[in-house]
């Protein structure tokens, strides 16, 4: 069964036509040239060209009812006809809405584009996609336009996969700066759609000012659990607050609810400049956003636009997510990495909150919470000069080198043999000599360094992303491929070890960062502040090293901002294949993707998961979730509190005094 590839782009002008006839200061910024800006950015960094071009349709009655009632549907039926004194006396009727007589159509339109882009997914004609469509949705409720939204396109389209497609669990992921109430209303009592949003809420001072947007509405009957807001309490948040976020709250939850489908109510008005969000989060932020949820539901991943009004932040945005849509290496985020306060304080209280309802969450300690909301010390500001200025960063796609054959994909570049002799074998000696010069006595190392170093030569001259070395003695090659990276100018690199290493120590320490996942203790190495011994021993139920990657990997990784991966396995590796490849594809969002894998093991089974998870396949090879132990839980509590100073993403608490 082939797997399905490519990207859907849904567009249509004539939802431009929508826009504001009068003065309201309160609604005159959704302006048509939020989708013609969006596009035409698109098209400049040729991204148009790239995507599946599917065409809008109307949505129909039948699929509006399925979330709204009759009322609401003839009431914006009815506004076709009205003359603008008419249309003004109607939009008054809600809270933050204005209607045109080409209002009406544009909605359909919109969730028409929102329905065509489950189809083209569902089907299986594309992989995942994004619709841009105006007017947004997720404010919308069942007998009410609001917040510039009049029906509710990504709630219709949940439903719409119900029932087309009989499927049972849905994860919707609101990362627009203002709270879908809408959508909640919709879902509170349902457990088959998770709804995810983090929104600006400022102790209830901000806009929809709703109780009900707190981390404490967690959903109703049989859907408690299966709603979670994230409440910023602060405006200036910024990358290293919303990864927290996916680290620590949504993407634990999102693996252990395994959604068929992933719908994204994607606004970007959580983007820097965003006159409406006071955030800082820059376009980057996105690419790695949509990178950790084309991990869900088998890549099955449909973003539909909501808001965003900073025009150049939006249509920057909006790029990032479809680059990544298509499979281009993530961006490497700058700027300090740790969360501040108040994100950490709203974490702690959400994770608390829903501590009853997940697995994931089942032993953590949150017996020591009092009442949080009333702190408020460590204010950040939003920027006041937002840079939005800077172009994205456009890479090419990815490429895989390699120069073991026949590992399983077609889409890896095999490096070709002269390639590999052309660095002879007093060339390496050369240059491994001093060093490493008792290390190299066998012709079969010297050859394999040779293979390692045609590798890593090419991802560091960027002709490939990453690569996968072979290699007799892996130590031995990342210890000259880390030297070498070091010697090139790369400030940090970033080791996983998996399975027993004999690590031999460099020169190079504060350049390095060495993580050693392997079953036992290895004695002499934690005097570096750079050497975090993981012990891990993989169930053998399932994968349950999710928690592991989430809750500590990815958290420690992202607070380093690594120039290169090394991911080397070893002898007697303590995980299974299924841990290799969430490892393998989870850490491809940092150092712009650039990954050096070097593998002892000859298993063809691991060679071709690792080649497949470099190139983005996104086959379900994680394995099933598998929740942590009491004893895994612990053990990762205890890492975290031991590392958090140092490494400040792993910071989800502020029982230790932050
Ligand atoms: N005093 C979206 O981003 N603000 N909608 C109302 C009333 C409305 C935002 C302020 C903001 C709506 C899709
Ligand atoms: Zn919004």
């Amino acid at each position: 069964l082939a797997m399905a590839s490519g990207t859907a782009l849904i567009y249509d002008e004539e939802m431009t036509t929508h826009k504001l006839l009068w003065s309201d200061p309160v609604c005159d910024i959704e302006v048509p040239e939020r989708l013609s800006s969006s596009y035409e950015q698109l098209k400049r960094y040729h991204l148009v060209e790239r995507c599946v071009c599917v065409p809008v349709r109307e949505g129909s009655e039948e699929e509006i009812l399925l979330v709204h009632s009759s009322e609401h549907l003839e009431v914006a039926k009815s506004t076709q006809t009205m003359n603008e004194e008419q249309l003004k006396r109607v939009s008054g009727n809600y809270d933050a809405f204005f209607f045109h007589p080409n209002t009406y159509r544009c909605a359909r339109l919109a969730v028409g584009a929102t329905l065509q882009l489950v189809d083209a997914v569902m089907s299986g004609k594309v992989c995942n996609g994004m619709a841009l469509v105006r007017p947004p949705g997720h404010h919308s409720q069942r007998n009410a336009a609001n917040g510039f939204c009049l029906f509710n396109n990504v709630a219709i389209a949940a439903e719409y996969a119900k029932v087309k497609y009989g499927l049972k669990r849905i994860l919707i992921v609101d990362w627009d700066v203002h709270h879908g109430q809408g959508t909640q209303y919709i879902f509170e009592e349902d457990p088959s759609v998770l709804y995810f949003s983090w929104h600006r809420y400022e102790h209830q001072e901000f806009w929809p000012s709703l109780t009900e947007s707190d981390y404490d509405a967690v959903g109703l009957g049989k859907g408690k659990g299966f709603n979670i807001n994230l409440p910023w309490n602060k405006v200036g948040m910024g990358n290293s607050d919303y990864l927290a976020v996916f680290f620590h709250v949504l993407l634990p939850a999102a693996f252990e609810f395994d959604p068929e489908l992933v719908i994204v109510s994607s606004g970007y008005d959580s983007g820097i400049g965003d006159p409406e969000g006071q955030m800082n989060a820059t376009p980057e932020v996105f690419a790695h956003l949509t990178h950790f949820l084309m991990q869900l539901a088998n890549g099955k991943l449909c973003v539909v636009l909501e808001g965003g009004y900073h025009l150049k932040s939006l249509s920057e945005s909006v790029c990032m997510t479809v680059k990544t849509l298509l499979g281009d290496p993530v961006p490497q985020i700058t700027g300090e990495m740790a969360p501040c306060l108040s994100a950490v304080e709203s974490i702690q209280n959400v994770r608390a909150a829903h501590k009853p309802y997940w697995k994931w969450l089942m032993y953590e300690d949150t017996s020591f919470i009092q009442n949080l909301s009333t702190k408020s010390h460590l204010l950040k500001k939003a920027d006041p000069n937002p840079s939005t200025e800077h172009e994205s960063k456009i890479m090419p796609p990815i490429k895989t080198a390699t120069t073991s054959d026949s590992k399983g994909s077609a889409h890896l570049l095999h490096v070709p043999v002269h390639l590999v002799k052309e660095l002879d074998k007093t060339e390496i000696k050369a240059f491994v000599s001093g060093f490493y010069a008792d290390l190299v006595k066998e012709d079969k190392t010297l050859l394999s360094l040779g293979s390692m170093l045609a590798i890593l030569d090419k991802i560091l001259k960027k002709e490939v992303c990453n690569g996968i070395a072979e290699s007799p003695t892996a130590a031995v090659s990342v210890a000259v491929a880390l030297r070498h990276s070091v010697r090139f100018g790369f400030q940090r690199v970033l080791c996983v070890f998996v399975g027993d290493m004999q690590i031999i120590p460099n020169t190079d320490d504060g350049k390095i960062l060495v993580i050693h996942i392997c079953e036992k203790e290895q004695s002499g190495k934690t005097s570096s502040k750079h050497y975090i011994p993981l012990n891990w021993k993989e169930d053998a139920e399932g994968n349950d090293f999710f928690s592991a990657v989430l809750g500590f990997i990815l958290p420690v990784a992202y607070s380093y901002r690594p120039d290169l991966t090394v991911i080397a396995i070893g002898p007697n590796r303590s995980l299974g294949i299924s841990g290799i490849f969430l490892l393998f594809t989870l850490l491809q969002g940092l150092a712009e993707s650039r990954i050096l894998a070097v593998i002892e093991d000859k298993e063809i089974n691991l060679m071709q998961s690792v080649a497949q998870a470099l190139v983005g396949a996104s086959t379900p090879n994680f394995g099933t979730y598998v929740p942590p132990s009491q004893e895994k839980a612990n053990k990762i509590k205890i890492l975290r509190d031991q590392f958090q100073q140092q490494w400040k993403m792993l910071q989800c608490s502020v029982k230790d005094g932050i």
